[in-house]
């Protein structure tokens, strides 16, 4: 079944993506539009829309998903990095399947634009 948005497509292996981790909560890839020599997206399985949409029971997951984070961040040779969660529209959100920037490899400005 098509997943609602393009990360879901992702998931459900309906189009590719440079895939850097995986495990049964969550998948790790490249983002196709790239601010930094290292720009990785981190996305759950499970279809959240957004940091808006979370709930207790995503504490676990959350944690998860930080952990994730900071493991492939480190594996991709970096001490310094930023991690980012846009949340809706005005914020700078485009795909609405909760997702983690991790974006580093030159120096980041503040604050962001
Ligand atoms: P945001 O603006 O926070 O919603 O970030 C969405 C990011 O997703 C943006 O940096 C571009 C990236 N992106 C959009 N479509 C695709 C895709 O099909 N593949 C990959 N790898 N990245 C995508």
């Amino acid at each position: 079944m098509s997943g609602k948005t393009i990360f879901g497509q992702i998931i459900n292996q309906e189009i590719p993506c440079d895939e850097v981790y995986s495990d049964k909560h969550c998948i790790a890839f490249r983002d196709i539009q790239p601010q930094a020599p290292v720009h990785i997206l981190i996305i759950p399985r499970k279809e959240i829309d957004s940091l808006r949409s979370v709930e207790l029971e995503d504490q676990n997951l959350l944690g998860h998903l930080l952990l994730v984070a900071a493991s492939i961040a480190k594996s991709e040779g970096l001490d310094d990095w930023r991690t980012v969660i846009n949340t809706g529209e005005k914020a700078g959100q485009t795909v609405f399947h909760l997702h983690i920037h991790i974006i580093g490899g030159r120096n980041l400005n503040w604050p962001p634009g």
